[in-house]
């Protein structure tokens, strides 16, 4: 009986958030079955869940720039620097297990031969970007030209379509133009779309620029490190910043159950075609599958031989910000509850949670990764279009890539998937087919992207546990080591 009471009362939280998610899954069954709300009336049902995002959005600029800061300063640049490195190994290395696990499972069931999606519209319109700009953007992100503009807008490039030049025609008369030829006309039309002319242009769109803060962050904060007692005031504030933003975090996880039961609930509302999932059926299986095997068997695995500690308890640990990634579809906006997760469920030392959790929500993930090959060459299947080794090695590399330069933020990965496509020769136009289902895909990749960075952090500890006892010994001198 006792034992019950405890555990009840230390995973409340986690308990309600559960309940909710059941909850706000019947409601929306219900309030879908019984009503029929005005598309008016349906933004009004989600306004509680609106709140909540609203309230994570919120806390996820102070929480990097205090914990990004902090988490710099407190080491020194020799240590964080080997940090850093194994951090960046460990990303790239379980990114690129994710990325051939999709790739196996998708020629293995192939879900897009001839049987499924054949009944699907497949008309849209060609994203107007290429490879190059999405990859250039991502380096221009990097280094924002105002920091203050990187707090609410990322850069975004466009492609513009020049006027073709005009046909001069000799108007000195007025002689009736001859109608031309059709084949004529075709003709015409296609060198016209060869020549076409682009310019680019430069534009922001919503959201944090969170690869461009965090590389200053890494930057101020190497250079807080060396000031000495002069860079002591800047750290002690960023460290009080970072634990009230915490504290904050910690009253927003009250509002949680709440908050997601009409997130949830309001979604089941909105959904206008259930029948595509049966349609896309062993597409939706073979994402899932892959995204399945990767948190239950490759992440642990790597876990229990580098650690050697239970890796079920850690996923267990991390629950709360599971759940939360799988109902808000961004690891940015989960990132405060992982960071809970991973230092009171977890016990991951502070200094290496605060370096590697923000930049992982960032480059980090495996989910993303594996649903990009998986997805590219499901749309390959569809179109009886054969790839060759060379084009399956080239889709790891760029759904690589491009889980790397996708946003921690709800349906990033379809916009970097035409990197993926495009360097194969497919035909962009039909992500359009797989955005149907992407709203569900994209939570349980991105639930997936948020355990790879928990482990991450958690083999990055052990692995760096000698820098970080010696620092240890030394931290009543160490004016960068506040903790
Ligand atoms: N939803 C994403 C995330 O936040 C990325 C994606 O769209 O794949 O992790």
């Amino acid at each position: 009986g006792l034992d019950f009471k405890r555990l009840l009362k230390k995973n409340w939280l986690l308990i309600a958030t559960v309940v909710s998610v059941l909850l706000g899954i019947s409601l929306g069954l219900v309030v879908r079955e019984y009503t029929s709300l005005s598309h008016l009336d349906k933004q009004y049902f989600g306004f509680p869940g609106e709140i909540l995002m609203r309230m994570l959005k919120l806390v996820i600029l102070p929480l990097i720039i205090s914990s990004m800061i902090t988490g710099v300063a407190a080491l020194d640049s020799e240590v964080s620097g080997k940090i850093g490195l194994r951090a960046v190994i460990y990303y790239f290395s379980t990114t690129i297990i994710a990325v051939v696990l999709g790739i196996i499972l998708v020629m293995a069931i192939k879900p897009g031969v001839s049987q499924a999606a054949d009944h699907i519209d497949r008309t849209g319109t060609t994203p107007n970007v290429n490879t190059v700009d999405t990859l250039l953007d991502l380096v221009r992100n990097m280094f924002p030209e105002n920091l203050v503009q990187a707090c609410f807008q990322q850069y975004k490039t466009k492609r513009k379509e020049l006027e073709p030049p005009k046909v001069v025609t000799n108007s000195t008369t007025a002689m009736p133009t001859p109608t031309m030829p059709p084949l004529t006309t075709t003709i015409m039309a296609a060198v016209q779309n060869i020549t076409k002319e682009y310019k680019l242009v430069g534009s922001y769109s919503d959201g944090i620029n969170v690869l461009g803060l965090i590389v200053f962050c890494v930057a101020f904060g190497l250079v807080i490190g060396k000031m000495g007692e002069k860079g002591r005031i800047l750290l002690e504030f960023f460290d009080a910043l970072n634990e009230a933003t915490m504290k904050l975090v910690q009253i927003i996880m009250c509002y949680m159950p709440v908050g997601i039961l009409f997130l949830i609930a309001a979604k089941i509302v909105e959904v206008e075609d259930w029948e595509i999932f049966r349609k896309m059926g062993l597409y939706m299986v073979t994402v899932l599958s892959g995204l399945a095997i990767h948190s239950v068997v490759c992440l642990p695995l790597i876990y229990f031989i580098i650690v050697r500690k239970n890796p079920f308890t850690f996923t267990l640990g991390m629950a709360q910000a599971l759940v939360t990634a799988l109902m808000i579809s961004s690891s940015s906006a989960t990132l405060p509850i992982t960071f809970r997760c991973a230092e009171e469920n977890n016990r991951i030392d502070k200094r290496i949670t605060r370096f590697v959790l923000p930049v992982g929500a960032t480059i980090n993930m495996d989910g993303t990764a594996l649903y990009e090959a998986v997805a590219a060459i499901f749309i390959a299947q569809l179109n009886d279009y054969p790839l060759d080794v060379g084009q399956i090695v080239t889709i790891s590399i760029t759904a690589t890539v491009a889980s790397i330069g996708a946003a921690g933020v709800p349906n990033a990965g379809l916009v970097t998937m035409v990197i993926v496509l495009t360097a194969v020769g497919l035909p962009a136009n039909d992500v359009t087919l797989i955005v149907a289902v992407d709203w569900l895909l994209d939570r349980f990749r991105t639930m997936i992207n948020v355990l790879g960075d928990a482990y991450g952090a958690g083999i990055v500890q052990k692995l760096s546990k000698r820098e970080l006892e010696r620092m240890d010994l030394v931290s009543d001198v160490d004016v960068a080591n506040p903790f």
